[in-house]
């Protein structure tokens, strides 16, 4: 397959103004985005999403989970397309960018092959994904997990918000829901670009995240039942508090982590107690903690000395646990093929690059198992994200886009 030529870039000026567009949508409170999934913003933002692609050229699919799909014919309209996309739905103090980038960027190789009329012979498709995030409704990467067969999607359209209302009913609600069968697609090649939502790129001062793996994630609800009564005349010897049994549990969920140095990871970001009231012992804690690994093994390790140590401490403390798994992926290898692309693009770019492990979840990890799937990262700011302050450059936002557009011109092929 014939290489593209170091000057094909795309217009990086009109990425940047779209990201900054598409940020207006479901504002956040200190400069970042609240878009969560299936929401009235999520909708304006499929809404304008769709527009530019039309706007584009693009004809529009829509399937039974809300995955958007916009194609730009091939030569060969037999061909199958080469797709690239990632979510515009963001945590609730989410970034412009997580994601985001990932949809425009791919819509902007689409404006940019306009702008030089250049034909490919495969067509190019860029997807939306939806509920990457997993925050309004477990797991994350929930919809494109049910286009690789993972989740069934009935199982999918049960799953529910934390005020009762289900999937399925929402997104016909916000009427994304398509008629296309799920997963009915097929790919030639998959590609997503993101943020790296980490410090390496950054501290390394590389341009490009070349990313050949992505680690494992394991997510396990807790339920843990004391009795509630009240914080004054209860004396300690006969109080069953949930929340301290939780205090514990999260005390050993970061020594389990740090017992897997260096890589492994561990944390919870959702907690509700009950009654939640100040004067009320609470009886009974919800929460779910995070494991992460490239290692499979390290996971079920985690998950294994969580289980027993959680038993252990609630049944010391006169406690019931129940534990549940939510959510979790294997660790990814990607695809070599596509995987080269990327670094032979960085190199003939001239834009330094390095081999990474992605840290986060995405897409791209559960595609990767019906098509060749690889990943073009760029730093963040102080490698933060899934914070209102995530922030990346104009310049990093190009140059990953350049990277998107030549790995995918490569595989879709110019056609003179
Ligand atoms: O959780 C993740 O890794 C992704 O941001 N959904
Ligand atoms: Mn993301
Ligand atoms: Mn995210």
């Amino acid at each position: 397959m014939s290489a593209p030529g170091e000057n094909l870039k795309i217009n990086g000026e009109r990425l940047w103004e779209s990201l900054m567009e598409m940020a207006k949508i479901g504002p956040g409170i200190s400069g970042g985005n609240n878009r969560q999934t299936l929401t009235d913003d999520d909708a304006k933002g499929r809404s304008l999403f769709e527009s530019w692609c039309k706007a584009a050229g693009c004809t529009m699919g829509l399937d039974q989970m809300g995955n958007m799909f916009a194609r730009r014919e091939g030569s060969d309209s037999e061909a199958l397309p080469v797709y690239v996309g990632s979510h515009l739905d963001t945590q609730p103090t989410g970034g412009k960018y997580d994601g985001i980038l990932g949809v425009l960027g791919g819509l902007e190789i689409i404006r940019s092959l306009n702008d030089l009329s250049i034909k490919t012979k495969h067509p190019i498709v860029v997807a939306n994904f939806t509920n990457e995030e997993g925050t309004r409704y477990a797991p994350p990467m929930l919809s494109s997990g049910v286009f690789v067969g993972i989740h069934e999607q009935e199982w999918a359209y049960d799953r529910i918000d934390a005020d009762g209302k289900k999937f399925g009913d929402e997104l016909k609600r916000i009427g994304w829901r398509g008629d296309e069968e799920t997963g009915a697609r097929k790919m030639h090649a998959f590609f997503e670009l993101h943020i790296e939502q980490g410090p390496i790129l950054e501290s390394e001062n590389k341009d490009i995240g070349v990313v050949t793996h992505g680690q494992g994630l394991s997510w396990i609800q807790v339920t843990i039942l004391g009795t509630d009564s009240h914080t004054g005349s209860t004396p300690m010897p006969m109080r069953k508090n949930a929340g301290l049994g939780m205090a514990r549990v999260l005390e050993l969920v970061e020594t389990i982590a740090l017992s897997h140095k260096p890589h492994a990871v561990g944390a919870v970001g959702h907690i509700d107690i009950y009654p939640n009231s100040r004067n009320v012992i609470p009886g009974k804690a919800v929460f779910t903690i995070d494991f992460r690994s490239p290692d499979i093994a390290v996971i079920a390790d985690m998950e294994k000395s969580l289980s027993e140590g959680a038993q252990e401490i609630c049944k010391h403390m006169g406690l019931d646990v129940h534990l549940e798994k939510v959510g979790g992926f294997d660790p990814v290898t990607f695809d070599e093929g596509c995987v080269s692309s990327v670094r032979a693009a960085s190199e003939r770019l001239g834009y330094s690059h390095m081999d990474l492990i992605s840290g986060a979840g995405h897409d791209a990890c559960w595609i990767n198992r019906v098509a060749p799937t690889a990943m073009i990262m760029c730093p963040c700011v102080g490698g933060l994200s899934h914070n209102e302050a995530e922030e990346i450059t104009m310049d990093w936002a190009s140059s990953g886009a350049n990277v998107l557009f030549h790995a995918v011109l490569e595989t879709a092929e110019i056609v003179d």
